[in-house]
């Protein structure tokens, strides 16, 4: 029998857009599609592969006769459901931040250690942040054949890892400034931004962010580190297997709507060069190598969003590290760096049941 598919979170923003890489399949292994949702969403409804689907609430008989049960919702809402799932006899994949360092809970990229997915003592695996993700195709290939070491990473983050409220925000922003000669002079944007009803006080961002950069993402944690940047380190270490691996991370939001990129300067045990890591981005299918100094080519934001593959741009061998390699990458955070590798981990398990 073909297996049966949940999705908690049904509604959400990367719940939609998990439902439309489930439309965007040429074909799905399930036999059903069930759509969960708070009991505020129950009984709205979304067309899933030409089929009309009713959204049902969140409960613990949902997951009856479910094999997969994808989670997108907040880190509380996972913590207390996905081990529901999972005694009724689904395997959860989580794409919150509950279970990813849990030792029994494999943390999983298909294309890097796709191996872990079998090891799930508690029926449970995660997906990675978005930020770390957004690199982890592209290092997962380089460390198979060079060993990665060391890892400095600076991150350039969309307002939507915020979600819709920070989305709403960054075009709001936008809207206030839009016309006027600002940015010139200190406190000029935060001027027109309260005198628009639109203090940063009220922000999910720390500063404008229109116009503007922000160093920093996530919450406050030891010694002046943010989530965020421990989780690019500690889930890097996790996905690559490499206990000790340096990383030291800088997160920043930028003024994009959706796609992070990151400026990574990875150190590897053996040489490497930029011919041998075009070869490398090139043979791996989720990566698109798009690298021409000459015409100015390289990925952005605006040309990936939407997009399933990693791009990767701007390879160079450091002037002063033989065994170090610069390069870009920018990753669509709502797909790859959330929904499709949680998707993907779905799909692989339909395979082995
Ligand atoms: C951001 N990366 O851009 C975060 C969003 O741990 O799943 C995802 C947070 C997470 O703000």
């Amino acid at each position: 029998m073909s297996p049966v598919l949940a999705l908690v979170g049904a509604t959400g923003a990367v719940g939609t857009v998990m439902i439309d890489i489930i439309n965007g399949r040429s074909s799905v292994p399930w036999g059903e599609i069930r759509l969960i949702a708070s009991a505020r969403s129950a009984g709205k409804k979304i067309s899933v592969r030409g089929q009309e689907l009713t959204v049902i609430a969140l409960s613990p008989e949902a997951f009856d006769g479910v094999d997969v049960a994808m989670f997108d919702v907040p880190d509380e809402v996972s913590a207390e459901w996905a081990p529901i799932a999972a005694s009724r006899g689904a395997v959860a994949v989580d794409n919150s931040g509950a279970f990813r360092m849990d030792p029994d809970v494999p943390l999983v990229v298909p294309e890097v250690n796709a191996d872990k997915i079998g090891e799930r003592p508690k029926g449970i695996i995660a997906n990675p942040n978005c930020t770390t993700l957004s690199m982890m195709a592209a290092l997962g290939a380089l460390h198979r054949e060079f060993g990665l070491r060391e890892l400095v990473v600076a991150s350039y983050q969309a307002a939507s890892g915020g979600g819709q409220s920070a989305i709403d925000r960054l075009y709001g922003e936008i809207e206030a400034l839009a016309g006027k000669q600002v940015g010139v002079r200190a406190g000029d944007v935060r001027e027109v931004l309260e005198a628009a009803g639109l203090p940063v006080s009220d922000s999910p961002f720390p500063a404008p962010l229109a116009l503007n950069v922000v160093p920093w993402a996530g919450s406050l944690k030891e010694e002046g580190w943010t989530s965020e940047e421990l989780k690019v380190r500690n889930e890097s270490r996790k996905i690559l297997g490499i206990d000790d691996l340096k990383v030291s991370a800088t997160c920043v939001r930028v003024p994009v709507v959706t796609t992070h990129s990151l400026a990574v300067h990875a150190t590897f045990e053996r040489e490497v060069t930029v011919e041998a890591a075009h070869k490398i981005f090139a043979a791996q299918p989720s990566i698109v190598l798009v690298d021409d100094p000459t015409t100015k080519t390289f990925p952005t934001p605006v040309d990936v969003v939407g997009q399933d593959p990693t791009y990767v741009g701007r390879v160079r061998q450091a002037l002063d590290f033989p065994n170090t390699l610069d390069f870009f990458v920018c990753g669509d955070n709502l797909r790859k760096g959330a929904a499709l590798n949680t998707y993907e981990i779905a799909e692989e398990l339909a395979n082995r049941l």
